[in-house]
């Protein structure tokens, strides 16, 4: 038994399509090249192995990780009245700054999300899963702590609050080596990229709460 032991996430054992889903990530600036290569590899995941429609995946950027639970909140209230209203795009013109430059059609570098398919007016659908996406480290005071858990709990409220499930693409780190392994960055190429799990873990959490009785 112990010899099949895999650290890390199994896969689920259903197939998981995502073709249908409308996925925000909410990014942070602090520590960009990592948490460039986490948003990429959700990003990646949730198109090629759960066939999400690029031009549903919306990308948004905040300062810092202490930002992404107000992020998330105020990005999935927006959505859910634009797509009541059969607004053509989820967010508008709301002035989230700049998200990175990922060279994707479906970043929003000017806080205005591109258009989503959809039915007639009223008929739209809000986000499906958000995914809040950034990279603690700790230094040498208690901010970090204090952070981590500011994060973790207002990231678990948006989500338990809103009906809509917040995926915890947060790194909390004691040094950056840390932080570059679990973005699969490390320099001897062991690590393991996190944001492939945390892709596959919105399109799975979404799809759980879009399932009918
Ligand atoms: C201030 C700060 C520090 C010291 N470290 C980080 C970090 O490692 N990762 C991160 O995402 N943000 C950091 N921040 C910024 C805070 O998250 C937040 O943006 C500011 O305290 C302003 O609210």
């Amino acid at each position: 038994m112990l010899d099949d032991f895999q650290k890390g996430l199994e896969p689920a054992t259903t197939t998981q399509d995502g073709s249908a889903l409308r996925i925000l990530i909410v990014h942070t600036r602090w520590n960009t090249p990592i948490v460039q290569g986490l948003v990429d590899g959700a990003k990646k995941t949730m198109i090629e192995q759960h066939n999400v429609k690029p031009e549903n995946i919306v990308i948004e950027s905040v300062p810092g990780a202490y930002e992404l639970p107000f992020a998330a909140k105020k990005l999935l209230e927006v959505s859910q009245i634009r797509a009541a209203e059969g607004a053509s795009d989820l967010i508008g013109n709301v002035n989230l700054l700049d998200g990175l430059n990922l060279n994707s059609p479906t970043t929003s570098s000017t806080g205005t999300a591109p258009p989503v398919s959809g039915g007639a007016k009223g008929s739209r659908q809000a986000f499906d899963a958000v995914i809040c996406i950034g990279v603690l480290i700790k230094g040498s005071t208690m901010h970090f702590e204090y952070i981590c858990e500011a994060v973790s709990q207002g990231i678990m409220r948006v989500g338990l609050d809103s009906g809509v499930p917040v995926i915890f693409g947060v790194l909390t780190c004691l040094n950056e080596e840390q932080a570059l392994s679990r973005a699969g960055l490390d320099k001897d190429g062991r690590g393991h990229n996190h944001g492939i799990d945390w892709g596959s873990g919105a399109v799975e959490m979404a799809l759980l709460k879009n399932r009918t009785l």
